[in-house]
């Protein structure tokens, strides 16, 4: 038996779809799969007790999907959380436990070293699970598991994930209560492709991803999406790092939803980057039912978007809306405040030229979360030492150490950088503002129990949380 439990109980609900696929992988290969939702459970604690007093699971599979909210105004850290779990757990079973999920896998070594884990999966979760599963009751040969980290004789050891290409997932998405999601959460994920070949120097999708782009069969992705409709929810959020990376994937799945009419019958969200986008993929989206994207925009200044490393210009940000405008796609434009070399000028710019091209809604967050193994932690590592080095901004004590919350807010924005870029949105509703330094209480554009959308939900709001809060502020 494989217990796998989602630790997740973040407000809106977010159904852990990554559990979904490796329960069907793991039942396919024929191992009885049990699955304690803790997001779902009226009491988390007394469920699992309960649950371990009548079971004992060869393995326990723990879901961390967020080891920290990556919001700089309210840093939540939740690594001493699952520490608190695992040690709970350990008084429960006997049976080993081994922890995934995509913010895992950006912090996997450390995570097991500090939290008590036996093992730790750095990537995708089908795969290694069955294999660890298989050693355990085999052999024991570790280090024959794609991205096992594991303990021996006292020491940590990493192996190198798996990135199965092509990729193909299940399709019967019935470990989880996906319908019980959808009506808490107000939509539901799928995947239709894994890792991001583009470069932005702050992403840690490459480690928790893989580097290149993998695909799924666009006719597994159709199969999938039959699957959840057939369930009632006819709300998608497509999870893939963005959706056009490649662009001629994502128009061969479209044309499969098409192909089968399923753009009739569902409404879907995306992240995408700003290029490649053009009218026939627009077009194609729309008919496939896509009703909203939002776009990793990150600057409107071109010196901001080098920095950032990305590919497109003001002008693709511009052509981006315009197509979604024509193709009625609901668009939003997320921005990116604070990182190195930001000033008051090139942020003025920005949101001057966002307002100028007018998506419906544009995510302003300041402070650009500094992972570690990503080129933006090197460049931050050679400006100097990490303590004395002003751009650095954290709420912990201590040396810095970027597996805790540790955000890159350029010093020229001055003493009170989230005032000014407030001021400079001037109460334009199309933006999700940064919370000003003096009134950090607030909430606003923070998908970590948001109370605001929750409600919504329960109301009967469906949709990407950027278009329910939008249509709560600007409707
Ligand atoms: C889509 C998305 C969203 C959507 C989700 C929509 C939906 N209906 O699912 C929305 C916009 C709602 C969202 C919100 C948030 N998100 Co988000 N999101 C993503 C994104 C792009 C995809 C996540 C996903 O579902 N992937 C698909 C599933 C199948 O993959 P998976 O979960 O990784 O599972 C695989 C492996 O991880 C592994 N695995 C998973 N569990 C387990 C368990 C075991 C035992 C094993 C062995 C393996 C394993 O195997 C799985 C299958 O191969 C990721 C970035 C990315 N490219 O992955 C960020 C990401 C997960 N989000 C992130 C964050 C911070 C958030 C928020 C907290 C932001 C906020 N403050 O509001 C909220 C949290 C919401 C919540 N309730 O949890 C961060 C987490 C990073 C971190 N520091 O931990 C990420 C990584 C983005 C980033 N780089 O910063 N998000």
């Amino acid at each position: 038996m494989l217990t796998l439990i989602n630790t997740n109980t973040m407000q809106p609900a977010i159904a852990p779809v990554g559990l979904d696929y490796i329960a069907g992988a793991a039942k396919k290969a024929g191992i009885e799969v049990d699955l304690v939702d803790m997001c779902l459970a009226q009491d988390p604690a007394a469920t699992l007790r309960d649950y371990f007093a009548n079971h004992n699971p060869e393995l326990v599979g723990l879901s961390f999907r967020n080891v920290d909210d990556c919001f700089w105004p309210s840093c939540q850290w939740f690594v001493p959380k699952l520490a608190e779990l695992i040690k709970s757990l350990k008084t429960l079973t006997v049976a080993p436990i081994v922890v995934g999920g995509v913010g895992f896998s950006i912090f996997a070594g450390k995570i097991v070293e500090q939290t008590g884990a036996d093992f730790g999966v750095c990537g995708d979760g089908e795969r290694a699970t069955i294999d660890l599963y298989g050693q355990l009751l085999g052999s024991r040969q570790f280090e024959k598991v794609g991205g096992l980290i594991w303990k021996q004789d006292g020491q940590i050891h990493v192996n190198k994930p798996l990135w199965p290409t092509p990729l193909s997932l299940p399709t019967g998405r019935d470990t989880i209560d996906n319908l019980t999601y959808f009506n808490r959460g107000g939509q539901v994920g799928l995947e239709t492709k894994r890792g991001c070949s583009h470069n932005c120097i702050y992403c840690a999708d490459k480690i928790s991803k893989g580097d290149f782009v993998r695909v799924r069969k666009p006719t597994e992705v159709a199969d999938e999406v039959e699957t959840l409709l057939a369930k009632g929810i006819d709300v998608l959020h497509i999870c893939d790092s963005e959706f056009n990376v490649s662009r001629n994937h994502a128009y061969a799945v479209c044309e499969e939803f098409v192909r089968r009419g399923l753009g009739n019958r569902l409404k879907w969200y995306t992240y995408m980057a700003v290029v490649p986008f053009d009218g026939q993929l627009a077009e194609i989206m729309r008919k496939a039912g896509c009703v909203g994207i939002d776009f990793t925009g990150d600057s409107a200044n071109e010196k901001m978007l080098g920095v950032y490393r990305q590919r497109h210009t003001r002008d693709d940000l511009a052509k981006a809306v315009r197509l979604c405008r024509e193709n009625s796609i609901i668009v939003m434009i997320d921005l990116l405040l604070g990182g190195p070399g930001e000033t008051p000028a090139t942020v003025k710019e920005t949101i001057d030229f966002i307002k100028q091209i007018n998506p419906d809604c544009a995510g302003a967050p300041l402070g650009v979360r500094v992972y570690p193994g990503t080129d933006m932690a090197l460049e931050v590592a050679a400006e100097g030492p990490l303590e004395t080095n002003p751009n650095i901004k954290r709420k912990y004590e201590g040396p810095v150490d970027l597996f805790k919350p540790t955000f890159y807010i350029s010093h020229l924005l001055g003493p009170r950088p989230a005032k000014l870029i407030k001021d400079l949105i001037a109460g334009d509703k199309r933006f999700f503002e940064p919370i000003d330094e003096s009134d950090m209480a607030l909430t606003d554009h923070n998908y970590n129990d948001n109370s605001e959308l929750v409600n919504a939900i329960k109301s009967g709001a469906r949709g990407a949380y950027w278009h329910i809060l939008h249509q709560l502020r600007c409707c």
